[in-house]
């Protein structure tokens, strides 16, 4: 191919500088269209001089020819928004070069060449926070998916693997801290105040992988001994006044390391691991090679600023990110349509760790409650993929529950079916396979079915099937015998209509009506459309316990005696299964309520039934309160709709709420006892402390409902004696919601307490936006415009629009004007970071689910931002598919 040259100023091309300014329509990326990279770039070497306004990024690139892809005599590297100064091959400055629609394209006649590309960044401007960017005047990186093209020119693709060195120069007294992926090799000063680092990251890696901090902080700094005895440097870089809070973080760090040796097998493979804490970041962490940089939120703890649930998800996203360094980094992903082959897995594997290390029990409550209210909408909803998708327009896109949750409960299902010990020398098998690699999802499956000797011929159905599967349920009981019918259907989803039935793991247990005890837990698997079950030998009618452990991401159908619910509900030995009964029961009384066909003794009926469970819950000593606290959750208004075709939020709402009261004044005595009892005790991190303050925001939370004079009483004496993040936010949870005089007392009190501690103050714009107020709305306006509001930061945006667009009363108000305000936020938000704005568009694209008034309320939002000029490929994408 001949290149002429094409003149492209330094400053760049407006249209291709700003994101905003994207076409349209942009490409549809399939995966069937994979071709491996036709070069192959062992070595890159990279010299950033640095600076917040201005930095000029000089990369080296050695490329050879790949012998497995089909040639090309064109280098054909990405960019977004950067344009070329100087070009040069083999140290030659060059022309044979063009830039056509943010691509470089470099002609080259050998078979090995080194490439060499200028260009210059203003990391101060990039709002978006993909790249380079400047945060609280320190330098960061953020690469996945594809930021790095921001940086320098470059295939920007996961498949294409190098080793990386690089050189940094910069400021000394602004960023005295220089680090980059791998191990820091040389350092030292320049005579001008300018100081340099050199860093060497010696494993091969995709350039998303790539990471670059600089500046003024601190660390604390820790050590760890692998298991065959390597000694490992371990730092938490944090700004100099939050050092106190990262004790658990390392904490987290080591207990972690050691048990991806014990559990996988896996040890750390670097002298270094440095985490870095950033407080402008649009997700939770990233896994860049030996540094990884988070979100503030996942790092930094003391019991002042940080409740019991964030301590666990820092726990939690530590334990993801570390696991990372081999399910991601040391195996990588081919293509992004591979991205659950890392991020399912490591779901998979930071759920586990948080099992072993607390409550196994409640933490996979917890999980099965993210993916019944986030992930289970998204299956029905416009935006429903495979954990494989097979086209994208834009791949930040993609990065959603589906991908990650159900991700995770794919191999999940396989390990059930494998059993422990399988199932490790499946992903043993895996990890020795494929390391080094950038693989596939297929890769993945394909050893596990190797190493656990499973067939999973029709199970790879769940990698390419979208929708929650429905399974209903009959039992018959024929003499001694009792059928289980089951049937399966997986519901159409936007491009796929028809389905095949999958391979679904049912762990059961039939319970005796005469012993009240089962007889041993089976695992029977539905992979029919229809099929029936036999169990022998049983007199009566078992109650069955099914799908204990959540053994399946599905949806069940059934018809359940009230009575047998309760009994469940109070006497499963399986904690999961005790939970869901209890779900059930709650749910099929409310879903009868709201389609209007309960009368009012049915009513009486099923709360008696829901108080008599509620009342077992309270008073089971056997249980422990951390488990007891859990399973007096109602279910969520997310997950309730999702039982009904089309529905009215408020009118689940109000629904809801008039059982929590009714529940909160019946049980009113129960639960000021109980809070009694769990209040006055010193702070501890220990699971019994915990439990204690779990059910203490219980039984504010019910007797709110009920008797919310002396909730408001309870709540501020709470507030007020409080020693720690949780107990004040319970109580400022049940006060946001009462229309009490110490609601604004409190809010002020806890305002004033924790001005500039930007964690803390995230807590009390979302506690505001997500409370059950009327006049929720009202607030969420008037702290748009407070001063510490702003768009630039997306934890801030996140903790006052997201909190309000998860507030079914608020959000779904009938004027339509909840929808107005995040459609609002979206287009104010676009320009600034795409990303982050797109990821509001899914709650206005519900509209399909819900009632026709305020469908169309939505619809018109959905419209209002599709005719915005300028809408940038993120929300584009999002928008019309939800529009489809
Ligand atoms: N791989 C990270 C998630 C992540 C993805 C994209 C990002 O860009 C803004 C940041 C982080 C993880 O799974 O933790
Ligand atoms: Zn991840």
């Amino acid at each position: 191919m001949d290149i002429a040259h094409t003149p492209a100023s330094p400053e760049g091309n407006p249209e291709m500088a700003d994101a905003a300014s994207q076409p349209k329509q942009p490409q549809l990326i399939l995966r069937s269209d994979y071709k491996p990279f036709p070069w192959l770039l062992p070595d890159v070497s990279l010299d950033f001089k640095l600076s917040l306004e201005k930095t000029r990024v000089s990369s080296r690139l050695e490329v050879q020819r790949n012998p497995n892809a089909v040639p090309s005599p064109v280098l054909e590297l990405n960019g977004d928004g950067i344009t070329p100064l100087e070009v040069l091959i083999d140290g030659e400055v060059v022309n044979s070069w063009v830039l056509e629609d943010d691509k470089l394209l470099i002609s080259l006649s050998g078979e090995a060449h080194a490439v060499e590309v200028v260009t210059e960044i203003n990391p101060s401007t990039n709002s978006q926070l993909m790249g380079l960017y400047a945060s609280n005047g320190m330098l960061c990186t953020q690469c996945e998916a594809e930021g790095f093209r921001r940086i320098t020119f470059f295939p920007d693709r996961p498949d294409v693997l190098s080793t990386y060195s690089v050189r940094m120069s910069g400021d000394s007294v602004q960023f005295p801290v220089l680090l980059a992926n791998g191990n820091c090799v040389a350092s030292g000063r320049h005579q001008d105040g300018t100081h340099w680092a050199e860093w060497h990251d010696p494993w091969p890696k995709p350039s998303y992988l790539f990471a670059l901090v600089a500046g003024d902080l601190v660390a604390r700094k820790d050590q760890f001994t692998t298991m065959s005895g390597k000694n490992v440097e371990l730092a938490i870089w944090v700004r100099e006044g939050d050092l106190e809070r990262t004790e658990h973080a390392m904490e987290s760090l080591k207990r972690a390391m050691k048990w991806d040796e014990e559990a996988f097998g896996r040890e750390y493979d670097l002298d270094l691991f440095n985490v870095v804490a950033v407080s402008d970041f649009n997700m939770g962490a990233m896994e860049n090679k030996g540094l990884n940089i988070f979100n503030t939120k996942y790092v930094l703890a003391e019991p002042d600023t940080a409740t019991d649930g964030d301590y666990d998800a820092i726990e939690g996203v530590i334990g993801h990110e570390y696991f990372h360094n081999w399910s991601g980094n040391r195996i990588t992903c081919r293509d992004w349509f591979q991205l659950s082959l890392k991020e399912g897995f490591t779901v998979l594997r930071d759920q586990l760790f948080s099992q072993d290390m607390g409550s196994a029990p409640v933490k996979r409550i917890e999980d099965v409650r993210v993916l019944r209210s986030i992930q289970f909408p998204e299956d029905s909803g416009p935006l429903a993929h495979p954990i494989r998708p097979d086209s994208f327009r834009e791949i930040s896109n993609f990065y959603t529950s589906t991908i990650y949750n159900k991700g995770a409960e794919v191999i999940r299902m396989m390990r059930t079916m494998a059993g422990e010990e399988r199932f490790r020398k499946g992903t043993d098998l895996y990890f020795d396979r494929h390391d080094g690699e950038a693989a596939t999802c297929e890769d993945f499956v394909q050893s596990i079915e190797d190493g656990a000797g499973l067939d999973l011929t029709q199970f790879r159905l769940w990698y390419s099937q979208a929708g929650t599967p429905k399974v209903t349920v009959r039992q018959e009981q024929d003499g001694t015998t009792t059928r289980l019918h089951l049937t399966q259907s997986v519901p159409p989803t936007p491009g796929q209509m028809d389905k095949k039935p999958m391979p679904i793991p049912l762990a059961l247990a039939l319970f005796d009506r005469q012993t009240e005890e089962h007889r041993g837990e089976e695992l029977i698997v539905l992979n029919e459309a229809e099929q029936s079950f036999e169990f022998s030998d049983y007199d009566a009618a078992p109650i069955i316990s099914l799908n204990r452990g959540f053994s399946s991401p599905i949806s069940i159908e059934r018809n359940v005696p009230r009575e047998d619910l309760v009994f469940l509900a109070a006497r499963d030995d399986d904690p999961f299964a005790r939970y869901e009964a209890m779900q059930d029961l709650v749910v099929s009384h409310l879903v009868s309520a709201l389609r209007g066909v309960l009368s009012d003794a049915d009513r009486a009926d099923g709360q008696e039934a829901i108080l008599k469970a509620f009342s077992a819950i309270l008073e089971d000593s056997a249980l422990d309160d951390l488990m007891r606290g859990e399973l007096l959750i109602l279910p969520s208004p997310a997950y309730l709709s999702e039982q009904l075709e089309t529905s009215n939020p408020q009118a689940i709402h109000e629904e809801r709420e008039r059982l929590k009261a009714w529940l909160g004044t019946q049980c009113a005595g129960q639960f000021e006892a109980l809070h009694q009892r769990a209040s006055g005790g010193a702070y501890s991190r220990d699971a019994a402390a915990r439990g204690l303050r779990k059910l203490k925001a219980q039984a504010l939370i019910y007797l709110a409902a009920g008797c919310p004079e002396k909730a408001a009483k309870m709540a501020a004496a709470q507030y007020h004696s409080a020693d720690n993040m949780t107990d004040r936010q319970s109580a400022l949870i049940a006060l946001a919601g009462l229309d009490v005089p110490e609601r604004e007392e409190v809010l002020d009190a806890f305002y004033k307490r924790y001005q500039g501690d930007a964690l803390a103050i995230d807590k009390w714009f979302s506690i505001q936006a997500q409370s059950l107020h009327p006049k929720a709305i009202e607030h969420v306006k008037a702290l748009a415009k407070h001063p510490d509001f702003t768009l630039k930061n997306p934890n801030r945006v996140r903790s006052l629009y997201m909190a309000f667009a998860a507030n079914p009363h608020a959000f779904h108000a009938a004027d339509g004007e909840g929808y107005r305000m995040i459609a609002d936020c979206i287009l104010a938000l676009d320009p600034i970071n795409p990303q982050t704005a797109a990821r509001f568009v899914p709650p206005l694209g519900r509209w399909r689910r819900i009632e026709p008034g305020r469908a169309a309320l939505m619809r018109a939002e959905l419209e209002r931002i599709a005719d915005a000029k300028q809408l940038s490929r993120d929300t584009f994408e999002q928008v019309s598919r939800s529009l489809g």
